[in-house]
């Protein structure tokens, strides 16, 4: 095969403006109970405290896909087939996808979408090194809001979209079918959807999953005290907030929360947000799913489940869905 190098990748960039930003934010601040996107994490701190979040011992989310896409790779390129475009939603590091590009059958592109910037060109330029022959093309994009697709040079024979790392879970009910119709959209005819999805266990091991004992994921969440300080004019002390994460298992999910640890205003754009003690600010959901659950929630949003690849304890899932 003739080896193309394709030419540094170029950004398409569709991010929110600071100022949509901060009315989202005080709305959340203003809301009883307080609650901020999980989005609000991913500044460029906030995405390398996931990648070390992702190497953490109790986080077996990200080794456990990993095992999952290796094991099974051969027989997932063989469903993609030749030629697709890959998508890929919440691309971070793109670690998982390596695995893809390294066994897919001639790509005609890979789409990073990604909120946190200068982490996705970082990663986009890394890749399109270590694949001179793929043509790589980031979107910084919220994917929650509509945003536009480049075009690649070769003609895709069908779009596959990649949703790793259960970020799908992130989602509320509601926001996890409009998403998974979006994506639906993005698959178009005959294309699929190829995704990670951990799975409903035991809450002493999803909260320790969500409490490490080296406190990465305690700062990961406090970073986003941190981040409102430097991007939104923002006066948190972050000592006087604590990290909790809690499973709840009705409805099933890991909540994250800072906690304020004693009554305090704080200055957000200009806006005095009061605390009492002990209030907290929800962060994160992070869903979990039985297979039965996702695959009625694919379902209703236009995919039927054709295969499903799991660990040997069934901690997480991978699911390729096709469009019905
Ligand atoms: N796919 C990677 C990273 C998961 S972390 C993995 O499996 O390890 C979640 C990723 O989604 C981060 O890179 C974050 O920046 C991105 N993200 C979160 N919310 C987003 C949104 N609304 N729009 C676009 N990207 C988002
Ligand atoms: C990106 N997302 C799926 C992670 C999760 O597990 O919900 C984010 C995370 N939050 C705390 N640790 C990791």
């Amino acid at each position: 095969m003739t080896e193309q190098a394709f030419p540094t990748p170029e950004l398409t960039e569709q991010g929110a403006s600071a100022a949509d930003d901060l009315v989202e934010i005080l709305q959340g601040l203003n809301r009883s109970p307080k609650a901020l996107s999980p989005k609000f994490f991913y500044d460029d701190r906030g995405s390398r405290l996931f990648e070390r979040i992702t190497r953490l011992p109790e986080y077996y989310l990200t080794r456990t896909e990993l095992d999952i896409m290796s094991a099974n790779v051969g027989e997932i390129a063989e469903l993609i087939g030749p030629q697709a475009s890959l998508i890929e939603f919440g691309s971070g590091s793109s670690l998982k996808t390596r695995i893809l590009l390294e066994h897919l059958d001639r790509l005609a592109a890979y789409v990073p979408v990604d909120i946190s910037r200068d982490h996705l060109v970082a990663a986009a330029e890394a890749l399109a090194a270590e694949f001179p022959h793929i043509e790589v093309l980031p979107v910084a994009a919220d994917f929650t809001q509509p945003f536009d697709l480049p075009q690649p040079k070769i003609m895709p024979l069908r779009n596959i979209v990649y949703f790793p790392g259960s970020t799908i879970g992130n989602f509320s009910p509601d926001a996890t079918l409009d998403l998974l119709r979006v994506m639906h959209h993005e698959a178009k005819e005959d294309g699929a959807l190829l995704i990670g999805v951990d799975l409903k266990k035991d809450t002493a091991s999803l909260e320790r999953a969500y409490n490490d004992s080296a406190g990465v994921t305690a700062e990961f969440n406090l970073n986003l005290l941190r981040r409102l300080n430097r991007e939104f004019d923002a006066t948190f002390d972050v000592d006087n907030f604590e990290h909790r994460a809690i499973y709840r298992e009705t409805p099933g999910r890991v909540e994250m929360h800072l906690v304020s640890l004693r009554a305090q205003d704080v200055s957000v754009g200009g806006e005095t947000i009061h605390f009492d003690a002990g209030e907290t600010i929800r962060t994160e959901c992070s869903h979990k799913y039985t297979l039965d659950e996702f695959g009625a929630m694919a379902g209703r949003a236009g995919f039927a489940v054709h295969s499903v690849w799991t660990d040997p304890e069934e901690l997480f899932s991978v699911q390729y869905c096709l469009r019905v």
